[in-house]
């Protein structure tokens, strides 16, 4: 049966090789059947420049590069802890990278995609430091320092943000209701999928008077999270993590 993937989320890291077992497993086994895989961002816990010299990396690339060269194309849109993935790494995996917010026409339906970050309005603090990160000139300058600097820079921010996740409300984590509603309408879609919460749900409500539905993914922390649409058919898959891996 025709059929199109996505996931989000995975937080691939050396720290947690069972994630990355699981995750080359569905590409190696579940990926290359689909018509499209699309990576709806943080597929990796942090990134810091495609030329970090990192085993893992290098492995994604290929699994990546080997599912797109067997039919299956591999499209990914940025999360908010791996947006400075590049080109480069983009060509060396195969994989076309996406806006932030995009249309795809999934069997004849216009779907809106995107990590879902951008829907977290309420969550003021986050958003201030979203803009200010996605600034082209700081991401070229934080480029130009040597990988440990950036290294180092990243860990104060994965500090800080911890720091300041501990002090927020769970509500304002998750996405705004009017922002749903508002970027559905700008898109002109019933669809709408994305990541970014680790709240995995198929939420089934009314905009404008017409049936909608709003996708969202799970993270791979504990379980893998796997969104698979045909022409009628969605199904939101969890996978389990194998222990001592
Ligand atoms: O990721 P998650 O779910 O735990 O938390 C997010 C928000 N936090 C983040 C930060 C990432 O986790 C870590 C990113 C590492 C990136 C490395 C590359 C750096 C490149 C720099 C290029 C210029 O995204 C969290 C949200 C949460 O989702 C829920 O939506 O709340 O946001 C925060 O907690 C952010 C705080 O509100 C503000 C943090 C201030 C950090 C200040 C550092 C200044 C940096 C200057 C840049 C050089
Ligand atoms: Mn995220």
């Amino acid at each position: 049966m025709p059929h199109t993937l996505f996931i989000a989320d995975l937080h691939l890291s050396d720290g947690r090789p069972d994630i990355t077992h699981a995750f080359l497993e569905f590409m190696r086994d579940e990926a290359p059947g689909a018509d499209a895989l699309y990576v709806l961002g943080d597929l990796f816990e942090f990134w810091v420049g495609d030329d970090e010299p990192v085993e893992l990396n290098r492995q994604v690339a290929a699994a990546f590069r080997t599912c797109s060269e067997g039919g299956t194309p591999v499209y990914y849109i940025h999360g908010n802890r791996d947006f400075m993935i590049g080109r480069r790494f983009a060509a060396e995996a195969g994989m076309t990278l996406l806006p932030e917010h995009h249309v795809i026409d999934l069997y004849g339906e216009p779907v809106l995609i995107m990590h879902g970050d951008t829907l977290c309005t309420d969550d003021a603090g986050y958003q201030r430091y979203r803009r200010i990160t996605r600034w082209r000139w700081l991401q070229w300058l934080f480029l130009c320092l040597p990988l440990r600097k950036r290294l180092d820079i990243a860990d104060g921010i994965r500090g800080k943000s911890a720091q300041s996740k501990q002090g927020k409300n769970i509500t304002i984590m998750d996405v705004n209701r009017q922002e749903v509603a508002r970027q559905m309408r700008k898109a002109g879609v019933k669809r709408l999928i994305h990541g970014h919460t680790h709240r995995p749900a198929m939420h089934d409500f009314i905009l404008d008077g017409q049936p909608v539905q709003r996708l969202v993914l799970g993270d791979w922390y504990t379980q893998g999270s796997v969104l698979r649409i045909g022409p009628d058919h969605a199904e939101l898959q969890s996978r389990e993590l194998e222990e001592n891996r």
